[in-house]
């Protein structure tokens, strides 16, 4: 078989780049490792910046995100017992969108369906060939069979644990790591949200999250230890310590039900540089992973496929500049969203060596953020999303 783009991978970055060629008229196959029903039942990121909002438009699939999502003007920061709120909109003139990956991937994959385009699922033994030469391929087994595609060029939209990054030679990239010494215990539960906005806890007992997914659908979070296991955690010391870590008055708000979705996440931070090898280009998880604390990691990935399907949709117009710089232009906003993912990860995080001397510069620094409106407008201008080109 024979096509311009090969995709690897149909998580949020593999569908949206998809999506994206479809409109531009270039031709693409994505190949996938899970089923869809796996695709659609992780639950990931909740909050979409403009940039990610007018990308899916221009994809053609926002139409129900704007007509059920949940626009945000700002957030609360929460620490000594008390919130404090960060006005968004005031502060940048913009917003951002909850709603979640689940959906968006759905929107994604339903675009698909609709317009008769195909995606290879639960693809097997998945390998990246010459993609350093002129006539890159893809091989897989599907169904049984063996497959072979040339294409053009061949995009690694496969996740952290894909198989793209880990086909380019060692010597040909260099990678950048941090591991956090803590994880994140999600919980997900059909209750109303106890605030009508976000709540982004720091306290002593370690951070918290207050997300949702709708009026009635919350998706909760607090600091674990990486030692933990999920079966550990009953919903009863969930819903105790997410209460202990909030203030009173939030915490005696709160309606709890019984979780329909709980798991654990590491954290870390990680890039991988540059983002193009010949004919392949990394898009994504593939190329960098940020802690979920600034909300950045779907954001980056869409943007990254922004960057590229307008990279390829020039390419094939005659004019290569935009395939030839696009590892140097996503990796400029990948860092500056990598710092402010670590910085946010940092404030709020109770770690083994903070110490009380790390303690008091956190609370100094959390009370200089909600005072200052110069040091509010560079947390808000990060939070909403820097512009494409930074
Ligand atoms: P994905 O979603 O990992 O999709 C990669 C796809 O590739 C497939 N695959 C393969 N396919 C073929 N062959 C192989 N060898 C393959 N190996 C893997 C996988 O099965 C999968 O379907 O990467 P993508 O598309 O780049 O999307 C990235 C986002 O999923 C991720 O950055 C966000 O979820 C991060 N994130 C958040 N991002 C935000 O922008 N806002 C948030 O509020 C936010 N919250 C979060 C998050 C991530 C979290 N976790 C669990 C890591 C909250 C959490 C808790
Ligand atoms: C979520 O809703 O899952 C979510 C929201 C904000 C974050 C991280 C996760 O910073």
């Amino acid at each position: 078989m024979r096509t311009q783009v090969a995709i690897i991978g149909a998580g949020p970055s593999g569908l949206l780049l998809g999506a994206l060629l479809h409109k531009a008229g270039i031709d693409h196959v994505i190949i996938e490792r899970q089923s869809p029903d796996y695709v659609l039942s992780r639950i990931r990121a909740g909050v979409l910046e403009q940039v990610t909002m007018d990308l899916l438009d221009a994809a053609g699939v926002g139409a129900r995100m704007h007509r059920e999502g949940l626009p945000h003007d700002g957030f609360d920061l929460c620490f000594d017992g008390r919130r404090h709120r960060i006005d968004l909109h005031a502060l940048t003139g913009r917003k951002v969108m909850v709603y979640g990956q689940t959906e968006v991937t759905r929107d994604l994959m339903d675009a698909r369906t609709a317009a008769g385009l195909g995606t290879v699922y639960n693809a097997s033994d998945v390998q990246l060939h010459d993609f350093n030469g002129t006539q890159p391929r893809v091989t897989f087994t599907a169904k049984g069979e063996a497959h072979e595609v040339h294409a053009d060029f061949i995009v690694g939209c496969d996740g952290f644990h894909g198989v793209a990054r880990a086909s380019v030679p060692t010597d040909a990239m260099q990678t950048f790591e941090k591991v956090y010494p803590f994880g994140w215990l999600g919980v997900l539960a059909d209750v109303p949200p106890v605030h009508e906005e976000l709540i982004y806890a720091s306290d002593e007992r370690g951070f918290a999250l207050c997300s949702m997914r709708s009026k009635s659908r919350v998706r909760y979070y607090v600091q674990c230890s990486l030692e933990d296991k999920v079966e550990q955690w009953s919903d009863d010391a969930f819903w105790d310590e997410l209460k202990r870590r909030l203030p009173a008055e939030d915490a005696a708000r709160m309606v709890t039900g019984p979780s329909i979705e709980k798991s654990i996440a590491p954290l870390r931070s990680f890039v991988a540089e540059p983002m193009r090898f010949g004919r392949l280009f990394l898009a994504g998880d593939a190329a960098h992973i940020v802690p979920p604390t600034g909300a950045k990691g779907l954001n980056l990935a869409a943007s990254d496929v922004g960057l590229l399907s307008h990279a390829l949709t020039d390419y094939y117009r005659g004019n290569a500049v935009g395939i030839d710089t696009y590892s140097e232009r996503a990796l400029s906003r990948i860092w500056k969203a990598e710092r402010f993912s670590w910085w946010f990860t940092s404030l709020m995080h109770r770690f083994p060596d903070t110490g009380a001397f790390g303690r008091r510069m956190q609370s100094a620094e959390l009370d200089y953020l909600v005072k200052s409106e110069a040091a509010m407008t560079a947390m808000a201008e990060n939070y909403v999303g820097l512009p494409l080109n930074v």
